[in-house]
């Protein structure tokens, strides 16, 4: 019975993903009768930092690599800037004081891993790219990441910089120990690629909300939420208050909607305003920023943001690699 079942759920879901394979299909062929060139390679990632990361990212992209490697190199680079504070090396604490790391990687095969509330190395993304290519599983977490990332050969690392402690000191002052998320606190590196063969691959990396609960584990590692992606239509990551993103999956509905033909920047506003009529009852709702950035098959790109500030960095062999500012909706 059971087994019949599975093989039911199996036949059915190849069906639905048949059909929007060849609908997605469709809608590009539709554009590339239109005369519209595919971008490729490209690589984007949020905010300033997006920067430096695509300079890596694109040292492989220029040479033919694979979308997979770059976003797991480039964002690395934000990993280990102990000057980036909200990402790897040097980034908010929580409110204890621990610098707890969420990240996911995620390729062309829809495979990916992920790991959440990992202290004490340096590169979460690299220990999720193992996660995914040499377990069976998706996601590993706390001490449980920890020791695999041992076992793989990372090292035990303070992450914690002498400006962290500063900045924790300072807000333990104020703070009766709230764990009180804020607009700046926000600056996740989430990284988008198309390689020269056409397939695409994502990454997303934080140290999460600063002052945070102790075990708190936001958008970032969870696929479907923070990251996500189609090799046949498009990529999403999010930056932001990631229980907002995680309660609508916005970058799986962002995904969704590029399948439905939606142009990556119509994608994420759709996809913003689904969070904002979402939480219009939310106690939230007054400072609630979130962030998403898409590109799809075609090497088209855009980002979209609650409020203005949200900004991303762009890199392919047309324009170089440059800084825009998001659209958002409440001016
Ligand atoms: C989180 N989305 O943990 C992340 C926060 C973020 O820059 O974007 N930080 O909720």
């Amino acid at each position: 019975m059971v087994k019949n079942r599975r093989k039911f759920l199996k036949v059915s879901a190849f069906g639905v993903a048949a059909m929007s394979s060849f609908i997605s299909l469709a809608a590009d062929k539709e554009k590339k009768k239109k005369g519209k060139k595919v971008t490729k390679p490209i690589v984007i990632s949020t905010w300033n930092h997006g920067l430096a990361a695509n300079a890596e990212a694109w040292k492989i992209l220029s040479k033919n690599g694979r979308a997979i490697d770059a976003v797991e190199k480039g964002v690395m680079v934000a990993e280990a800037d102990p000057k980036v504070r909200s990402v790897g090396y040097g980034g908010y604490p929580d409110r204890d004081g621990n610098v707890t790391l969420d990240a996911c990687i995620m390729d062309e095969n829809s495979d990916c891993g992920s790991v959440a509330c990992l202290q004490n190395i340096k590169h979460p993304i690299a220990v999720a790219r193992k996660v995914m290519d040499e377990t069976p599983h998706v996601m590993l977490v706390g001490n449980g990441a920890y020791y695999f990332a041992r076992e793989k050969g990372f090292p035990h690392e303070d992450l914690l910089t002498a400006g962290s402690i500063r900045d924790w000191k300072n807000w333990l002052k104020e703070a009766k120990y709230k764990p009180v998320v804020n607009m700046e606190n926000h600056d996740t590196i989430g990284m988008l690629a198309l390689d020269a063969e056409g397939n695409m691959s994502g990454s997303c990396t934080t140290s999460g909300a600063a002052w945070k609960l102790h075990g708190r584990v936001g958008d970032s590692p969870i696929i479907g939420a923070g990251l996500f992606l189609d090799n046949e239509v498009g990529a999403v990551c999010a930056t932001g208050l990631g229980e907002a993103v995680i309660r609508t999956a916005a970058s799986t509905v962002a995904v969704e909607l590029m399948r439905q033909g939606y142009s990556p920047l119509e994608a994420c506003k759709e996809a913003i305003q689904r969070i904002i009529s979402k939480h219009r009852n939310h106690p939230d709702r007054d400072h609630l920023q979130v962030g998403l950035l898409a590109l799809n098959k075609l090497g088209e790109y855009g980002g979209f943001s609650i409020r203005p500030g949200f900004n991303f960095a762009v890199c392919d062999a047309i324009q170089n690699n440059r800084l825009e500012d998001a659209s958002y909706e409440i001016k």
